[in-house]
């Protein structure tokens, strides 16, 4: 029997990501390391890809052949994976308290012969892409219709291999291929912009024969349609540029802190306190 997606309601959905970014939260602050701002960013995507009718997949039985991947390539937002994945049934939500502790499985960077449900292992910025892209030509070879779905980070995509598994895609038009970046504003040192300006990226990626479109990310609603119209196309990989806000839901915290971007380090228990109470 062909793998289901879990389909919940808008409001659902929207209760859903609340309860990921709490996870997130919780996680990093007992790990006392971890990136959640680059894990808030990218809460909405990964809550529509999981719950929201699109990946097929199931936690019982996580290497069914015909199921739907999500390769997180900006592999150190994980925290938003095991979210997710707990969410899904994967493992408990206590267990992603486990997050970086010396024998968890939930590493701080995703670890695929370590966890099932765990597509590729990524923390080395720039692979994912090459990696969706042969599991995608993979899975058409077999003649399976899953589809394969990659998460990069505006700061990743200053990577070369991104440039150069974009170009294979388009030539071997890899329509079971669904690229996301999440567009954040920041990398690790400061804005992306600075540090490498590669936008626009849709007008970028599209002269590789890529369908593209550019959304607000952290709007469910946009979130979904791009991602309706991105599985309906045929004939060409497609690209959703999520304009998105690094630390999405924490804001004021992150403010209050004097650092928007916060790259790479956990609330302290006092700032996590004041997080949580804005995610209600
Ligand atoms: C090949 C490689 N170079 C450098 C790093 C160190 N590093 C970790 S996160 C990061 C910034 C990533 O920025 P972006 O892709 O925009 O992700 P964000 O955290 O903003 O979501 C860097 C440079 C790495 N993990 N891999
Ligand atoms: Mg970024």
């Amino acid at each position: 029997m062909a793998v289901q997606a879990t389909k919940l309601g808008i409001d659902e959905l929207k209760e859903m990501a609340t309860r990921l970014r709490r996870h997130i939260v919780n996680m990093t602050t007992a790990a006392g390391s971890g990136h959640p701002s680059s894990s808030m960013s990218a809460v909405e995507v990964v809550t529509a890809l999981y719950f929201g009718g699109f990946l097929r997949i199931d936690s019982q039985n996580p290497t069914d052949p015909d199921r739907d991947r999500f390769v997180l390539s900006k592999g150190h937002a994980v925290p938003v994976l095991y979210a997710a994945m707990a969410e899904s049934g994967y493992f408990s939500v206590e267990e992603t308290l486990t997050l970086r502790k010396l024998g968890s499985p939930l590493e701080g960077h995703p670890n695929m012969r370590r966890l099932a449900g765990i597509e590729a292992s990524t923390g080395s910025l720039g692979q994912g892409l090459s990696i969706g892209l042969g599991q995608a030509l993979g899975q058409r070879l077999d003649g399976r219709d899953s589809r394969v779905f990659v998460m990069t980070g505006d700061g990743e995509m200053g990577e070369g291999q991104v440039w150069e598994a974009l170009a294979a895609a388009g030539k071997y038009r890899t329509a079971n291929l669904t690229l996301i970046v999440d567009q954040n504003g920041y990398q690790q040192t400061g804005a992306a912009k600075d540090v490498l300006d590669q936008t626009p990226f849709a007008e970028r990626i599209a002269p590789f024969g890529w369908h593209t479109q550019t959304i607000n990310g952290n709007d469910m609603e946009e979130v979904l349609a791009a991602l309706e119209t991105a599985t309906g196309v045929t004939d060409r990989p497609t690209a959703i540029v999520s304009e998105t806000k690094k630390g999405f839901g924490i804001l004021p915290v992150m403010e209050e802190a004097g650092d928007m971007n916060f790259h790479g380090k956990p609330l302290s228990p006092e700032l996590a306190e004041k997080a949580l109470k804005l995610l209600v």
